[in-house]
Formats: C-alpha cells, structure tokens, sequence
C-alpha cells in the first residue's frame, strides 16, 4: 500500500485510533483517560502517521549541520502541518477535553539557547514544506539548557530534563565510533521525523553518546566536566567560564561533526555515489562556527580512508560546505588555543595546520590567518577559505561583515558573500500560536497566505474596513486575557488587558539592552510617584536567561526582579503600571507572549544584533515595533515605512565610528543628563538596596557608568522620546489598529519559506 493511502486510512479512522491507543497503553476508554494520558495516546497516534508520510527524496541532499535545534514542542506543529488539528480538536471536544490542555502535557526540549537554535528549527519547517530533501544533524541533550528559576530576586539554574520513555525520538540500530586521540566513545543515532505542511517528511537526526550517566548531574547543572564519556550530551553549552568547560565544548563540537561526516559519507555509500562527486549529491550548511571542524574532518576521512589525495579532497570538501554567520560581536567568533585541539582531537591537528599553511603560502596578509601568533585557530576563517559561500542573517549584517567584519575576506572572495534575511515558520508563529487571527486572515482574503506568505499583501485593502479593524482589535484583546490567566497562574501577578503590553523576550545580553528598557521603567515609576500619571495604564513584559557564566546579565536580571518587586506592591504605582519578568522563558512561552504583545522591543544597539528573528513574529501578530534600525528592523522599517514603527537611537554607522574612536565616555552623559543620573542613580538607591542584593546592584551601576560597553546611555533620552511617543499614539485607535494591520501584511517576507527558497536558489541548488 502506498503511504499516502496508509496515512489517508488513519485519518479516515483518527478516532478508532486513538481509542486503540488509550486501551493499550491505559487500558481506559479514551474519555476516561487523564490529560497526560491523551498526550501520550495523541502522542503515538500522531507518530503512527508521521511514520506513514512520504519521505521527501532526491538527488542532492542539504544536511543543516547545528548544535542547536530550539524545536520547542510538536504535537500541535505536527497536527498543523498533517491537517488534522480540527479533526483531533473536535475528537477531543467531543470525549471533554481540550487540545490546549493536552498541549501542556508536553515536555519542552530546549535545546537551543535562542535565535540562532529556533532559526535552525524554522528551517527545518520550511525545509519540508518546500518539499526538499534535507534533514537536521544536532546533539541529543538530555537537560537542554537549564531551566531557569528565581530565587531572592536572582537567577538560579537547573536541570530540564525532557526525554521520557516516550517521545518523539526513535531509537535506531545506527552506533559510530568516535574518537579523541586515543580516547573513544560510542554514539547513538536517534531520529524525530519533521513534518512539512501539507507536504512530506523529512528527519531530524541527533546523536547521543551510549554510555550517558545522568547521576553525573548533582547540585543544579554541575557536574564532573571531566567525565567525558558520561557527560557529553548532558547539557547544552556547559559553563565556558574555565579550562573543563572550554574542552568539554571542543569534545561536543568534535562529537557532532565526527557523526555527522560518518553519517553524510555512509549515505552516499549506499546509494552508490562517487564521493569525488560529493559536492553533486551533498550540500552542508555549517550554522555559525560550532560544526566548522566538519571541514577538517570530512578532508581527513577521504584522505585516510578513502585515498584520496590531498588537492582531491581540500576541493571536493570546499565545493560542499556552506557557512552562515550569525554573529559580529568580537567575543562570540569562536577562536580556540591550538593546544586545546591537540588536547581533544590530535587526529585534526596536522589537517588544519595544512589548510592554515596552504593560506599563508597564497595570502600575505595576518588577518586572515587561520592560525594567529599567538596560536589560536579562528574557525570562522576555516569555514570562509574552505567552503564556497559565506552568508549573514540580514542585510545590514551582511554589509557589515564585507564592509568591515570580515572585509579582507571579502576582498579575497567576493563571489563567495551573499545574504539571506532570516525568516520564521507561519506554522507555529501564526497558524498555531494565533487560532483567531489566522481564521480571521483566512476569511478576510482566503487560504492562500497559508502556502504563500506574500499573500498577506492582501490585507491592505482592508485597513480602511472598520469591522475588519475593530475584529483584529477584539482578537489582540482576547490574546492579552489569555495571558493574564497565565501569568496569574504561573507568576501570581495580576495583570490589567486593557493597559498597553509592552514586551521584550530574547537572551539577555548588554547588547540587547534589557537594562536600557529597565531605565525606562525606573523613569516611569518616579514620573508616576511625582504625579504625572500615563493616560493608561502600561504592562512590561520580559523572558530572557542569561548564561550562568554571565556576571552582569544575572545583575541586569536581578535588577528587573528587584523593579517587579517595588512596582507592584507600590500602592501608589501599581495602578498604572505592573512589571512581569516571567520564570523560565522558553518556546511555548513566546506562543503565549507574541500573540498578546502590542509594543515589540527590539532595541540592540545599533550594529550588534545580526537579525533577530521574534522582531517578525511580533510584526506577524499584529504588534508595533519599537527599536533602532538594526538588524531585520531595519528591513521591517523599509517594508511598513516610517509611519508604522518607531524607529530611534544612533545609526549602525555611528556606533562604528564611535568604536573606531573610542570616544564613548557613559559617565559624560550621566553627568549631563538628570533624567538619566535619576534613573541610574535609583539602582543603587535605598529602595532597591531593599529588596536586592548591594553587590549585584553595585556592579550593574559601576559597569553602567563605568564603562557601558554597548552604549545605553547614550540612546536613553531619544529611548524615552520614542517610547512616550509609541503609547500616546496607542490612544489614536484608528491609526493604532491600522498600524497593527499594516504590520501583518508586511510580514510576508519574513516567512521562513522564502528565506529557504533563497538558501535554495543560490546556496543549495536542489532539484
Ligand atoms: C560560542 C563560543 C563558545 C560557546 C558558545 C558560543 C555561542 C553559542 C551560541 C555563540 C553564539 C551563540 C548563539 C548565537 C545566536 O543565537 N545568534 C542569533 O542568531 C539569530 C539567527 O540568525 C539572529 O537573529 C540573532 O540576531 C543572533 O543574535
């Protein structure tokens, strides 16, 4: 039987099914089953029909080679993408149960820290909605990143395991060897099958290491980082703060690529292609610099075991591999000391020092040595001499590394350069975390944006059709009521829909300048307790975990809390505005924030963040943005124009120069301004003091005036400007709502299915 007629029959009979499953795994009629039960009879019903898709098969193959994989969870995803969420929803209905209920059954894996794991995940979506052949090679880590918990206003981090006795993995048969110098371990293959919408599947493939031993794990996420064989897919990005944590990563790193080239060369082996063709059947997408040791790798393979010379398979691996950039920021491009690679993975070693030779023997020019003096290997510069594109997330981004970044490298091989602005997946950041608001676009101007984002076009020929607008307003309130529940629920905060949510959810990092918005808040809270009152009332909503190494973005955290803490037990504040900085930040939570938020806070410093990806998903939800003209905002900015967001703070090119001149003195405007010495002398002051931690406080306003890396100061005044300006237009109604619509039928652009057509069209080129 062919497995569309397979998959037709199980849908026909989806609710004989699922009663099958409740009796067999609970021996219960569906309806008597708990919540958790019908996860996991949904869980195996929906499994049943991934395994009876199509497999997407073809010629040339794309393999997108990451560390990180931030799928967040599946069931409703999958339900979407195999078009049976209706059928399954009214099947549940009908035996007392509701979807959304079941949904919070499910485990979240994290494994991903942020944008560039989610992105990782978006494309994959895409990836199979398009109908290619690709599939994601990652690490199977059985605590993810940490789950993050408050404790005393700051930040405490603990395991997060995920992996129950089912799951969406499959155990295979498939074990390598993996070795580091004389040390070995042996892998585990799993797989998750990744559903395209209305399409066929394709396979996320992660590795884990047969002998894992998560007893490692004692108090909180330490453990024996020396342990290698036990530890190494415990969690994502152990602490790089010492020596242990550094190699731990190299051994993850190597762990990853040394799989990933035995998978790639085994698949071409069976199905008998030439490996001197490699590059016609494979193409590998290194995501940023943590798999660039595939290069080394795969070269080192072909030579030893495949006999092949030197010249044949530096050229052959160079026409394979493609290499994406997500990052500018100097201490993020990863170098590593040689003498840590001869530590982990001596094998590599001489390869590397041949491609770092055959360099120097071409090119004259230092800063493009693969090696440095000081012997540290730059793995950004393997990926760009030894592959054959190099591309950044943005269009500002990707002008920014040929302009300056990585100009030599640009000067060397123009042709190599291109961008692809990042894009999200409909399916999960409209069609499933926004019921209402897709039924109502599908009403409005038909299905078709579904498959074809640009077709949200459409709906500008109805921001002048006031039952149309006053229906989009209606949907964003009952959004903002649905997240009022939940955070009255998980946070024990009440919070007010109809004040205007301001929100900011993303990694904490000085550059993204959580703490500038956190001034903004102090400026407010003195304004209200002055007696300048807001027309209405405001919410600020933040998600953010900040690395456990990280000094000051614990501080920035704890100075958040701390603001919670006062604002919203002050009597004669609450009233007009609360704080909310909810406990672990994860995907499902962003489901829940984006659809409710009416003010996007996307306020990098100008240059700093390469895209950034929730600025679209924010747009796709009907929100305004409010941030400076940097990474995909400023494409945001040219597609909706000046009239539908607020665009403020010193141009990428300023920061620039200003870096160039180390002429950036914070304290000058502390001085200077009594707004802003008010609000960063209120960190230090005695109500905070109160309810925080002097030490945590004391270093967060020393760095502020002290040094200020990443220029908060220095856009707080046109911050404050713009975000006064952004609320007193939220009173505009009709303007308001015409801004939320025009924002939605921009954000077509942004859909990740584009982005991957591009990757398609000019990186990948599959049939
Ligand atoms: C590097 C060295 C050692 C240990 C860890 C790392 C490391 C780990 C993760 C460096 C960077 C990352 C993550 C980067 C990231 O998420 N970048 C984001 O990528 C998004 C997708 O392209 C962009 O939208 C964001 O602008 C960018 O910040």
């Amino acid at each position: 039987m062919s497995t569309n007629m397979q998959k037709d029959i199980l849908v026909l009979n989806l609710e004989e099914q699922m009663e099958k499953s409740a009796e067999r795994q609970f021996e219960k009629k569906l309806a008597d089953c708990t919540n958790e039960e019908t996860y996991y009879v949904l869980l195996e019903v929906t499994s049943e029909l991934l395994k009876v898709s199509e497999p997407i098969s073809g010629e040339k193959k794309v393999y997108y080679i990451s560390m990180e994989f931030l799928i967040g969870k599946l069931l409703s995803n999958n339900l979407i993408n195999l078009h049976v969420y209706d059928k399954v929803n009214e099947i549940l209905q009908k035996n007392g149960k509701k979807l959304a209920d079941i949904e919070e059954c499910e485990p979240e894996p994290s494994l991903g820290n942020g944008g560039l794991g989610r992105l990782a995940a978006c494309f994959l979506d895409s990836i199979a909605t398009l109908g290619l052949p690709g599939e994601g090679i990652g690490l199977n880590y059985h605590f993810g990143l940490f789950h993050q918990v408050f404790k005393e206003n700051l930040q405490n981090a603990e395991k997060d395991p995920w992996i129950k006795e089912q799951s969406w993995l499959e155990k295979t048969n498939v074990k390598y060897e993996v070795n580091f110098g004389k040390k070995k371990v042996v892998s585990r293959l799993y797989n998750m099958i990744i559903s395209g919408y209305d399409s066929g599947v394709n396979k996320l493939r992660l590795f884990d290491v047969e002998s894992v031993d998560e007893s490692l794990v004692k108090a909180g996420i330490t453990f024996d980082k020396k342990k290698i064989e036990k530890n190494l897919t415990l969690f994502l990005y152990p602490d790089d703060s010492d020596e242990a944590g550094n190699l731990l990563r190299i051994y993850q790193e190597y762990f990853l690529v040394s799989n990933a080239a035995q998978l790639i060369l085994q698949e071409q082996k069976e199905r008998g292609y030439d490996l001197r063709k490699l590059n016609e059947h494979a193409v590998i997408q290194i995501n940023d610099t943590h798999p660039t040791m595939i290069i080394p790798e795969l070269i080192r393979i072909l030579v030893e075991d495949k006999a092949f010379s030197m010249d044949d398979a530096i050229d052959v691996v160079s026409k394979t591999c493609a290499y994406t950039n997500h990052t500018i920021l100097a201490e993020a491009l990863e170098t590593w000391p040689l003498k840590y690679l001869e530590k982990v993975v001596p094998q590599l070693v001489p390869y590397i020092k041949e491609l770092d030779k055959r360099i120097r023997a071409k090119v004259k020019n230092d800063k493009v040595q693969i090696i440095d003096k000081e012997k540290k290997v730059h793995m950004a510069f393997i990926d760009i001499h030894y592959g054959f594109s190099v591309n950044g997330v943005a269009a500002i981004h990707t002008d920014i590394l040929k302009d300056s970044e990585l100009h030599d490298f640009y000067e060397l091989y123009p042709e190599k350069f291109n961008n692809k602005t990042n894009g999200v997946t409909f399916r999960r950041w409209l069609l499933s975390c926004n019921h209402p608001l897709a039924n109502l676009i599908s009403e409005t101007i038909g299905d078709g944006f579904k498959k074809d984002a640009d077709r949200l076009e459409d709906l500008l020929n109805h921001v002048d059709d006031e039952e149309f607008l006053n229906k989009v307003e209606a949907i964003k309130i009952g959004k903002k009521k649905e997240l009022c529940e939940y955070i009255s629920k998980h946070e024990g905060v009440e919070l007010n829909p109809d004040s205007i949510f301001d929100i900011q959810v993303k990694r904490l990092h000085e550059y993204k300048r959580q703490q500038m918005n956190a001034l903004y808040i102090i400026h407010k809270y003195l304004e209200i307790k002055g007696g300048k009152k807001p027309t209405r009332p405001l919410t600020f909503l933040f998600g953010a975990k900040a690395a456990p190494a990280y000094v000051i973005a614990k501080d920035i955290i704890h100075l958040l809390l701390c603001l919670q803490e006062i604002v919203n037990n002050d009597p004669d504040v609450n009233k007009y505005m609360k704080v909310v900085m909810v406990e672990n930040y994860n995907v499902s939570y962003a489901e829940r924030l984006i659809p409710a938020c009416d003010v996007s806070e996307q306020i990098s410093l100008a240059s700093k963040e390469a895209s950034g990806t929730s600025n679209m998903k924010f747009m796709l939800n009907g929100a305004v943005t409010l941030g400076t003209d940097d990474g995909a905002n400023v494409e945001i900015h040219q597609l909706v124009g000046d009239d539908n967001i607020y665009i403020f703070g010193i141009s990428a090119d300023e920061v620039i120069e200003h870096y160039k001149k180390a002429d950036y003195v914070s304290k000058d405007y502390y001085k200077k301004s009594p707004v802003i010495k008010e609000a960063v002398d209120f960190i230090i002051g005695k109500q905070c003091m109160k309810v925080g931690h002097k030490e945590n406080l004391e270093r967060l306003y020393k760095e502020l005036i002290g040094k200020d890396w990443f220029m908060t100061l220095i856009d707080l005044e046109s911050y404050i400007e713009a975000k006064d300006r952004i609320f007193a237009d939220y009173e505009n109604r009709d303007k308001w709502k015409k801004m939320m619509v025009t924002n939605i039928a921009k954000a077509g652009f942004f859909s990740s299915d584009r982005t991957i057509r591009e990757y398609n069209r000019d990186i990948w080129k599959l049939k």
